[in-house]
């Protein structure tokens, strides 16, 4: 039976997802829900989800959540390459250390500010209330990009080892999207390598960015 992919190409836990699959010629049927529009939250979409979010698969019957729970399942259940989520129990630690760090750093500090631009002003949240997030996500950023420099300054990939793991996409699918709150990882050398790197093998990165980019690229204007 095809597995079913719920996903909305902007959200970044979603896009990490997509990259697995494809560069893995895991066959699937994609199903778009449109953060957007509400649809997340939809009674029909809660009978595939209960908390109302993306991304989501139904393999063979079998409803799962959570991006990087997704990618851990996919890794064991379809077999893939030992580099995405190794089966030494060091290495595949450190993977995991970095899908844990990823929701309370990194990706905190990228919701806190695009909740300050870009949901504050469509939702008019109180200016205090903007400036809070836009302070936390400020701090929380810059901490969680120093500490992702000062590691990719050593490893070429962010759980170290010679090849991309989970982790890594995981963690650049977050970083791309930082544009679209203002957000930018410039004056992070290291991790500017790291995202030329891994753009260039991940084979579906462009096809999964795509709807990222043109959003990008029309704000632009
Ligand atoms: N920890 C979850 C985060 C999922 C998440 O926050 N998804 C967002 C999109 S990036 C979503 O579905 N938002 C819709 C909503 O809250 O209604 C994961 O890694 O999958």
């Amino acid at each position: 039976m095809v597995l079913d992919l719920y996903t909305d190409w902007i959200s970044q836990p979603c896009r990490a997802v997509s990259m697995l699959l494809m560069d893995n010629n895991i066959e699937h049927q994609v199903h778009e829900i449109g953060i957007m529009k509400g649809e997340t939250k939809s009674a029909a979409y809660k009978q595939i989800n209960p908390s109302g979010k993306v991304p989501s698969i139904v393999d063979d019957g079998f409803h799962l959540g959570e991006s990087h729970t997704i990618m851990r399942y996919l890794c064991e259940s379809r077999n893939l390459p030992d580099h995405y989520y190794p089966k030494d129990l060091k290495q595949r630690a450190k993977v995991d250390y970095w899908l844990d760090w990823h929701h309370l750093n990194l990706r905190h500090g990228s919701l806190r500010l695009i909740g300050a631009n870009v949901f504050g002003p469509i939702r008019q949240f109180s200016e205090q209330k903007i400036e809070e997030l836009r302070k936390e996500g400020n701090d929380v950023l810059k901490s969680s990009l120093t500490f992702m420099d000062e590691n990719l300054s050593k490893n070429n990939y962010i759980a170290g080892g010679n090849q991309l793991s989970i982790a890594d996409i995981a963690l650049v699918c977050e970083v791309v999207m930082l544009p679209i709150s203002g957000a930018s990882y410039d004056d992070y050398p290291n991790v500017q390598a790291w995202v030329k790197r891994l753009s260039t093998e991940i084979k579906s990165w462009d096809q999964a960015n795509a709807t990222l980019n043109k959003f990008l690229a029309s704000k632009k204007k």
